[in-house]
């Protein structure tokens, strides 16, 4: 077989070398002032800043803050500041591309089309619908998220949909489902600044939810306290009352430890619990076993520093927890999570202004992306697949048979295993760079020669689109309308601000014809996003993701309208729980029992050291729009390993030297960056690259057993100093994309 990534050969040669990039019109452009100002929000992270894009003729070129936006009033991170720079990059697909022997071969859209069609119904003819997977992604507008639910359900008929969320949110979204009955931070930001004593795990704050830390801030500037927990001393560590330097891998003790102590000093709201939860004693048994010596043993927090953590938690009028994916990527993701929430519980802090605990969601559409059915488990509305009153609803708003509308299927790793068993044949994937993003990248690899058919929408070639039989040039953000909801449950509207370039389509018309040509035209008669959103509201209406009262005109007239809001006439909800009621059946919070355990790839002798992935603030996810950024890229330009002055003096290892990490998959050869702002016995590496230096060759594929995320941040590792590779220059210049990054250019902005 050819091998995948050389069929980039002839689009590599199209765009000559790196760094010439000189967008049409040239740079000066932007300083002219005749521009239009479109109102939307940040295309990266979950926060959904808002920003003006400024546009000239068919094209972004600049930006100005949006200062009346409530939730970051005008401010940005390096990111938002820089996204402009990827619409006009000259690796953006223009046209669709098919594999041929001689490499990607330009072809029409009308062919694409044709070609897709052809490949999905041979193979559903021949294996059944259930061989064909699609993925989907939660950086896109939650109409398109919607609408790949369904087309993978009616159009295609597979019951093998998921999407990259599942790497991210679902450890969260899965505890808070079976505690609090709901996958919704319960709390707004604005809540942070009321609360006395904030307690952070496993989240990166200041790099990864930037605009966050300004709430931070202003609990500080009220008197609150902070406490964070991470193996990583991270920027908003430095301003901490206390700094916890968990063990990775090992919260759990410590959470436990913690509510050890809170029932031990008679600080539980005993009241509280009788009134407004179920399960308290077994949970409370639970934590009896787990003294702060024990749990200090485990997790390598001194036992004073967990009580004082306890006390400090478990005295104030009003605490707060909020946590990241530091907590959330590990085999027992879900009961780290549970654990927060039964101390939050314990303590009567929820559902009051500062009092209570949330998830920071991920990407920009983190959480609307998974509230109407791209999840294998769900359909829209936050609606369960197995509930026949559910599948009655949504089988009646598509109208289609209700026995039709496929079951559960599987997760998104899981659809990766089944490829690489040889059980899934086709694979379309739209948002989603799986082989820099899922775990034991050499098994995604081995899937991906795999498949009989793999077609991707996207508007980069990504690593993974290298390994397409057929790409789609799809839409950015910029280039599509729809709303998304933020990390606080906002929904918030993106405005369209350019057209897709050359023959490049919006994502949403590419699924729309293919249902078409699928034979399902009539159960997708869209002419416009709008459409797509009436329908959502309709669809979610008396699900817990209720929609049905928001409108595209509200979001734009109110900043944003809180989910659930049932009707026109309601506010929408800022905060869950006030009432005191939790979304189950009897009202009333389900305290989980969460038992410790450990890691599925522990430490032992030939593997000593933890490893830890992660992100830095310049770069996005698997990296494929802001390693192409090249402000961005200067900020970090390649992957290094952080690594304590203690462990690299044990190992003969100084700042910048080479080292080649080896975990019990494979090995990666990076620049070690000695800081003391990590554990001893713990590695640091950041995942946003693809190719030899990827995280993801090394880490591992053991989930959790119920919300199926891989465990990311805790692998068992060596490390030794080392060459630095044969290839440099080739790995750098594949890690920064086709054309290379776009420089920055001094004076713009
Ligand atoms: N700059 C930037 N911002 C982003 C993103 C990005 O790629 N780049 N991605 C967005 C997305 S999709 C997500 S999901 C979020 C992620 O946001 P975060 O979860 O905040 O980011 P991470 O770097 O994945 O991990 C957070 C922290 O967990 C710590 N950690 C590692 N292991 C453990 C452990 O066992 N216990 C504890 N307590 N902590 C641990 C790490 O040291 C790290 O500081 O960021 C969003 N924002
Ligand atoms: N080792 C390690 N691995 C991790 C993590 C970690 O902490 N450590 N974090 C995990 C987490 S939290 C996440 S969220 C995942 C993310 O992993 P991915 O979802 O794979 O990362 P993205 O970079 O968002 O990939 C999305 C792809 O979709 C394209 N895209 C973006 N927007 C759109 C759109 O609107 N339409 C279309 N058609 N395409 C679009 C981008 O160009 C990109 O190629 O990675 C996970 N992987
Ligand atoms: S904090 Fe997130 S949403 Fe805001 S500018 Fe930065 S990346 Fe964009
Ligand atoms: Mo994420």
């Amino acid at each position: 077989m050819a091998k995948r990534p050389d069929a980039a050969a002839p689009i590599l040669e199209r765009y000559g070398p790196h760094g010439n990039y000189v967008p049409p019109g040239g740079w000066d452009r932007a300083a002219r002032g005749d521009y239009r100002l479109v109102k939307t929000h940040c295309c990266f992270c979950g926060q959904q800043c808002g920003i003006q894009l400024k546009v000239q003729e068919n094209q972004v070129v600049g930006f100005e803050p949006w200062e009346d936006f409530p939730y970051n009033r005008g401010m940005l991170c390096p990111k938002g500041v820089k996204r402009y720079l990827q619409g006009p990059h000259p690796d953006r697909l223009l046209r669709s591309l098919e594999r041929t022997p001689e490499g990607f071969q330009e072809i029409s859209y009308e062919e694409a089309l044709r070609i897709a069609t052809e490949k999905l119904t041979a193979i559903r003819e021949k294996y059944g619908p259930d061989a064909i997977a699609i993925y989907g992604g939660a950086s896109m507008v939650t109409e398109k998220a919607y609408l790949l639910g369904k087309f993978a359900r009616v159009a295609v008929g597979t019951r093998n949909i998921d999407y990259n969320g599942r790497l991210c949110m679902v450890s969260a979204g899965t505890a808070y489902k079976l505690a609090l009955g709901v996958d919704r931070a319960p709390n707004p930001m604005s809540d942070v600044p009321e609360t006395e004593v904030l307690l952070v795990l496993g989240a990166n704050v200041a790099e990864c939810a930037p605009i966050a830390t300004s709430y931070i801030w202003r609990m500080r500037d009220n008197g609150g306290r902070l406490i964070v927990v991470d193996p990583r001393m991270t920027p908003i560590s430095r301003n901490a009352d206390l700094y916890l330097p968990v063990r990775p891998g090992t919260d759990l003790a410590l959470l436990l430890g913690m509510l050890h102590v809170i029932v031990r000093e008679g600080l539980v709201d005993t009241e509280y619990l009788k009134s407004h939860t179920t399960g308290w004693e077994a949970v409370r048994e639970s934590a009896a076993k787990w003294d702060p010596e024990t749990a200090a043993r485990v997790c390598g927090v001194p036992p004073d520093n967990i009580v004082k953590a306890a006390l400090m938690f478990g005295r104030a009028k009003k605490a707060m927890a909020i946590h990241a994916r530091g907590i959330e990527h590990h085999s027992k993701g879900v009961e780290n999570c549970l654990a927060v929430i039964n101390l939050c519980l314990a303590t009567g802090n929820m559902g009051a202004p500062g009092r209570g605990c949330f998830m920071i969601t991920g990407q920009g559409n983190g959480q609307g992306g998974r509230e109407h059915g791209q999840k294998c488990d769900q359909l829209p509305g936050a609606r369960s697949i197995t509930d026949p009153e559910a599948r009655r609803h949504i089988a009646g708003v598509w109208g289609i048979p209700e026995e039709s509308l496929p079951g559960p299927g599987l997760t998104a790793q899981e659809i990766m295993n089944a490829i690489h068993a040889g059980e899934i044949k086709a694979l379309f994937s739209m948002c989603f760079n799986p082989l820099v993003s899922l775990p034991d990248a050499r098994h995604t690899r081995e899937a991906l020669e795999k498949l009989e058919f793999f077609g991707v929408i996207d508007f980069f070639l990504s690593e993974t689109a290298q390994h397409a039989d057929l790409v789609f040039a799809g839409s950015t953000q910029e280039e599509d309308e729809g709303v998304i909801a933020s990390s606080e449950g906002r929904v918030q509207k993106i405005n369209k601000a350019v057209d897709p370039p050359g023959e490049a389509r919006s994502d949403a018309k590419i699924v729309t014809d293919l249902a078409h040509r699928l034979g399902k035209g009539q159960h997708f008669p869209y002419t416009s996003t709008r459409e797509i959103f009436e329908e959502l509201r309709v669809a979610s209406r008396g699900g817990i993701a209720d929609y049905y009262g928001i409108t595209w005109e509200r979001v734009e007239k109110e900043y944003g309208v809180f989910w659930p809001c049932p009707s026109l006439d309601h506010p929408g909800t800022l905060r869950l729980f006030e009432d005191g009621r939790f979304y189950h059946g009897d009202g009333k919070a389900h305290m989980q029992v969460t038992e410790y355990r450990q890691s599925g790839d522990p430490p032992s002798s030939d593997f000593p050291i933890y490893l830890t992935t992660g992100r830095v603030v310049s770069q996005f996810l698997s990296g494929t729009q802001t390693r192409r950024i090249g402000p961005l890229v200067d900020l970090y330009p390649e992957p290094r390993c952080e690594i304590h002055p203690r462990l690299a003096g044990q190992l003969g290892i100084a700042d910048g030297d080479w080292v080649k990490v080896t975990t019990r998959r494979n090995s990666v050869t990076v620049q070690a960056q000695v800081v003391r702002t990590i554990r001893p016995d713990t590695v640091f590496i950041p995942y946003h690259w693809p190719g030899p230096r990827s995280a993801n060759n090394l880490t591992h594929r053991t989930l959790d057993p119920r919300s199926k995320i891989p465990e990311f941040k805790v692998s068992a590792c060596r490390v030794e100093k080392t060459q630095p590779p044969a290839d440099l220059s080739g790995i750098r210049k594949a890690e920064t994309g086709i054309a290379g990054a776009v420089p920055a250019v001094e004076g713009r902005l």
